[in-house]
């Protein structure tokens, strides 16, 4: 029989990898999209699929709207992948963020388990949970520290997330997810943001990449790998919940300095803290800013995931690993901006 699954946030870089993941394995697809003034579905565009998922109006902050979605789709899964998904944002919009991501999680399971206890449930929470880490590598036993409001709202749906399995049998899985790019990723976040910025600066259309904090290191891996795991998680018997990663952490000043010399760039560093700069030493041109604004009031320094529990329960690995990554996205920015195709 066609199994049935129902997307949140299927606009974004997760719910683009995840639906064409399960359209290849046969899925009837709804994807719950918000009402948004901009194009939404430029990334399902670009991965071919958009024709095949039908879209259903949805806001995690509207519970009517959560209960009827459920009971007109009657998935047999459904992915939660909305939320507000930027750190640096959170600082500045707390409230609605906790809307969102920490109570915008009970509406949904609460409409799960009123019209259909039996459909699985997958919560997309995150590293940042771990915030200030308190040990390294992190699992799933690591306790949490988070360092945002994001982080913060985001251990709310964890928390739920688990309680409903407790509480009420739930299928609900919590997969705690290490920082994941791709082409795809949104401008807004570091990797793409260099990608993109790097590939404009060399053909000229902007005039240096300003970044914020460079020291921070995360965990890296590529989106299109994760969205198995969480498929995986749905898949198990019992639910639990698992961390992600690739159990390699980079600094965001190795992340630039790969991605510069994908981009051609022979990029050496000049000055300290604040005033440090990025230079081509090809060009003599300044190609790297550090701008104060965009440091974060409470900062998570450093991530690095230990996925052995998904390892020997899902079988799950990531296959692409940094430099590829980072080479992977480098071209794409750098075709995108080189032949003036759609920039998202
Ligand atoms: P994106 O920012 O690319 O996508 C977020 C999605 O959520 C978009 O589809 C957005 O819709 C939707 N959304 C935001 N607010 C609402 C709302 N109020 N109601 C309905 N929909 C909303 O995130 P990613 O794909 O990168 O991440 C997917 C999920 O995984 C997120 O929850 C994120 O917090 C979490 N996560 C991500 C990690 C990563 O490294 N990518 C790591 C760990 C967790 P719209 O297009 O309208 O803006
Ligand atoms: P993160 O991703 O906060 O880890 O959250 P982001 O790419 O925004 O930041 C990573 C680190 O880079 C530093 N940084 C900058 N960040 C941005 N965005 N812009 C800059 O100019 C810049 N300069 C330095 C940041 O300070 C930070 O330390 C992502 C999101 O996908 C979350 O939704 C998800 O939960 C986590 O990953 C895991």
């Amino acid at each position: 029989m066609t199994r049935r699954a129902l997307i949140t946030g299927i606009t974004g870089q997760d719910g683009a990898y995840l639906a064409r993941f399960l359209l290849d394995r046969g899925y009837e697809l709804f994807g719950a999209v918000r009402r948004v003034s901009s194009q939404p579905f430029l990334r399902l565009r670009e991965l071919g699929i958009e024709q095949h998922i039908r879209f259903v109006p949805f806001e995690l902050c509207e519970f009517g709207n959560l209960f009827r979605l459920v009971e007109e789709t009657q998935p047999d899964e459904i992915y939660n992948l909305a939320s507000q998904s930027f750190v640096h944002t959170s600082f500045g919009q707390p409230i609605y963020t906790a809307e969102a991501n920490a109570v915008g999680v009970t509406r949904l399971l609460e409409a799960i388990r009123m019209v259909n206890p039996r459909i699985r449930f997958y919560q997309a929470s995150t590293s940042e949970m771990f915030g200030k880490a308190q040990a390294v590598p992190q699992s799933e036993v690591t306790p949490f520290y988070p360092r945002s409001p994001y982080g913060v709202a985001k251990l709310y749906g964890h928390w739920i997330t688990v309680n409903y399995r407790e509480s009420y049998g739930l299928h609900a899985s919590s997969g705690i997810l290490f920082n994941h790019e791709s082409p795809l990723r949104g401008m807004e976040f570091v990797t793409r943001k260099v990608t993109l910025g790097l590939a404009r600066v060399k053909c000229g259309f902007q005039e240096t990449l300003e970044l914020g904090n460079l020291d921070v290191q995360r965990d890296w891996g590529f989106a299109g790998d994760y969205v198995e795991g969480m498929w995986l998680m749905l898949q198990r018997p019992a639910a639990s919940d698992m961390v992600l990663a690739t159990g390699r952490t980079e600094s965001v000043k190795t992340f630039v300095e790969v991605a510069a010399s994908a981009m051609g760039f022979t990029l050496a560093w000049e000055g300290q803290g604040l005033k440090m700069l990025g230079i081509d030493t090809r060009s003599g041109r300044r190609v790297v800013r550090i701008d104060q604004s965009l440091y974060r009031p409470a900062e998570v320094d450093l991530l690095v995931g230990d996925a052995s529990k998904a390892g020997t329960e899902l079988g799950w690995k990531p296959r692409v690993q940094f430099p590829d990554l980072v080479a992977m996205m480098a071209a794409a920015d750098d075709r995108r901006v080189r032949d003036g195709s759609v920039v998202f």
